[in-house]
């Protein structure tokens, strides 16, 4: 059979402009350039919880009128991070409602007076929904918790003498059966066993909902007429590298586009003009997964020029983008990368580290980077959410393969399905094609994780947003990860990869290492049987706390941990030489969920602790993982020298 997806684009890639990438509007990452500059807004902010009966005091009372301290005690609150753990206060943890953030952000001369720049206001990530005030003027409101949004607010900003402007923004972690995760609000009306107006709110899912501004606020400038979107789709053809590019332009309908692609010694490789075009680069050097050819991720870079003639000369914009060119495609039973077969050898992940919560931390993102390179991993999942642009680049500058996967997850009620629900995760999902549609890390979209898709509506939900991805990036496969049986499964029919989520000997057969080998054969070959698609093993794993230790291997301990691992392996090391194309470890780390009888201080399936500690599984898979990177190098002098000194990413 021949490869479903990137063979087209070698030879039809401009052709297809405009019948694929339904998309309205750029959010390019905020970089800085001849044109553009930013201002980074992390650090200290006032705070406070609405903590009035119904939540609502902060509006009836306005608070974004005035500065914060003025309508009441405020406390200070680090942006980016979660607002639950950094505090002393119980009532803050569990926090329901609103919650209102401030900060007073000083402006440069010629940002407030020089009407030929524009000021933009970037929210990185507000969990769950925001409301944004700049000086007291509603300007933004957005819903969901985990991609970006951005206001133009130069108007407001050059609007009289200002030398700074104070931005409110109010966040409400609230979840309901149509948010993305759902979730739902018990009230509690015994009052003989609970005060009045008692609520709590329970989730579909099994992490704690940290809320609040989780990653880079920021302001930026970009000339009134600019670059608002970048488009590229990559191709091969024989050793040519064919970068189709589509670039848009706002403020203006005249002007000029220069696009340069220059390689990684800035030397010129490739122009051309206009929004549209192919760039031929012969002799390419393809971005290649990390471990597999001896020079991994490289990156190009994509510059664009916009010129733009003005009664008093021209204004410039500039924006850079790298790009790495490589295809992707799907057969009956592989996953293919630049045509070469790619087997994911990786990690499931959560956004999660102590006290900051799911806040955005340099030094726990390259700790997890340096991690990754330590296990040998090819690969992850964003489950259960998109995270951070700065994981994605990092992602695309070393060759880390990523499964990008939609806030979907908990989709188990029957309103969970409704039109309301769906006509959301349409619009997630565009907003998340958006922002990563040019990352070559990224590699298949997951649009939802363990929904309940043997419920009736789930087929007519999935083939809608299935489809609806693929017309907003024709160039990536879609999947879903299901955990559903394989005869019930409505949704499984419409996406290119099955990836199958399982827990034997853990959720079923408790303790029972003896039955892990038939049940996950039979798994794989049912699923195999029925749909003729490639299978990646999404999940799998074992609850277990550090430091627990009996042989022969009990539940919860670390020997148990590795036995799980091992009997996977076994079917894994068979079936990999047919139709599996990967396997994930369940979880990369330990990592807080709600309060539970099922779990003891959060989720214990990391082969690393919450503190990026190795368990005794961690080393075992270590070893399985560069044995299987030495097996699928396609140079093998690559991952010999690599190993000897596998312990930082080089670039
Ligand atoms: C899977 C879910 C994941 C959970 C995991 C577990 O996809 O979010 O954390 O099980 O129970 O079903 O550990």
């Amino acid at each position: 059979m021949l490869p479903a997806l990137a063979a087209t684009w070698a030879t039809l890639g401009p052709l297809l402009w405009g019948c694929g990438l339904a998309l309205q509007g750029g959010m390019l990452y905020p970089r800085e350039s001849p044109s553009r500059e930013r201002k980074e807004l992390d650090g200290l902010w006032s705070f406070r919880a609405d903590f009035s009966e119904n939540r609502r005091q902060g509006f009836e009372q306005q608070w974004y009128r005035a500065p914060l301290r003025e309508s009441g005690p405020t406390l200070d609150m680090p942006v980016p991070s979660s607002f639950n753990d950094v505090g002393q206060d119980a009532r803050l943890r569990g926090f329901v409602g609103w919650v209102w953030y401030e900060r007073q952000a000083a402006l440069p001369q010629r940002w407030t007076q020089d009407p030929g720049t524009r000021v933009v206001l970037r929210v990185g990530s507000a969990h769950y929904h925001a409301l944004v005030w700049v000086n007291g003027v509603h300007v933004a409101e957005h819903e969901g918790g985990h991609l970006p949004f951005e206001v133009d607010i130069s108007k407001l900003v050059q609007s009289g003498p200002l030398s700074s402007c104070r931005i409110t923004i109010a966040v409400n972690n609230t979840l309901t059966p149509n948010t993305l995760p759902p979730g739902i609000i018990l009230h509690q009306s015994d009052t003989s066993k609970y005060p009045k107006g008692y609520f709590v709110q329970n989730t579909y899912f099994d992490f704690f909902n940290y809320a609040g501004l989780h990653r880079p606020v920021l302001l930026y400038t970009t000339p009134s007429a600019y670059i608002d979107d970048i488009t590229v789709i990559t191709a091969l053809d024989q050793d040519i590298g064919l970068v189709n590019y589509q670039v848009f332009v706002q403020g203006s309908e005249h002007f000029e586009l220069e696009v340069f692609l220059l390689d990684e010694d800035s030397k010129v490789v490739a122009k051309g003009t206009g929004g549209r075009g192919q760039l031929r680069v012969p002799g390419a050097h393809l971005w290649w997964p990390y471990l597999m050819h001896e020079r991994p991720a490289y990156l190009y870079s994509l510059e664009v020029k916009l010129t733009v003639p003005m009664a008093a000369g021209s204004i410039s914009d500039f924006y850079t983008l790298p790009v790495g060119i490589r295809t992707v495609a799907v057969t009956e039973s592989q996953f293919l990368i630049n045509g070469k077969p790619f087997y994911f050898h990786g990690v499931n992940k959560h956004e999660d580290a102590d006290i900051r919560g799911k806040g955005f931390d340099w030094p726990l993102l390259v700790k997890d980077f340096n991690l990754l390179r330590w296990l040998g991993a090819n690969s992850f999942r964003t489950s259960h959410y998109p995270y951070a642009e700065e994981v994605l680049q990092l992602c695309d500058r070393y060759g880390i393969v990523v499964i990008n996967e939609s806030p979907g997850v908990g989709i188990v009620l029957p309103q969970s399905f409704s039109n309301v629900s769906l006509q959301h995760h349409l619009q997630v999902m565009e907003e998340m094609v958006r922002r990563d549609k040019n990352h070559p890390a990224v590699v298949m979209w997951s649009v939802a994780n363990e929904p309940m898709s043997s419920l009736q509506p789930a087929g007519y939900y999935f083939k809608t947003l299935i489809a609806h991805t693929k017309d907003l990036d024709p160039t990536r496969p879609v999947t879903f990860v299901t955990n559903s049986n394989y005869e019930a499964d409505l949704g499984v029919l419409y996406v290119d990869v099955i990836c199958v989520n399982s827990y034997y000997s853990w959720y079923h057969d408790s303790g029972h290492l003896e039955v892990i080998q038939l049940q996950l054969a039979s798994q794989f070959e049912n699923w195999y049987r029925t749909y003729q698609k490639p299978i990646i093993q999404s999940e799998y794993g074992a609850e277990t706390i550090a430091g627990f230790h009996h042989d022969p291997p009990l539940m919860f301990t670390e020997e148990y941990q590795k036995d799980v691992l091992e009997q996977y392996h076994l079917i894994l090391d068979q079936k990999r030489k047919e139709y599996v194309v990967g396997e994930l470890i369940w979880n990369f780390a330990d990592f807080m969920t709600d309060q539970t009888i099922y779990r003891v201080l959060g989720n214990k399936k990391g082969i690393f602790t919450r503190q990026r500690q190795p368990k005794s599984a961690a080393f075992l898979l270590r070893d399985r993982y560069w044995k299987l990177a030495n097996e699928s190098a396609y140079h093998q002098s690559v991952v010999k020298s690599q190993c000897l000194e596998n312990s930082l990413f080089t670039l």
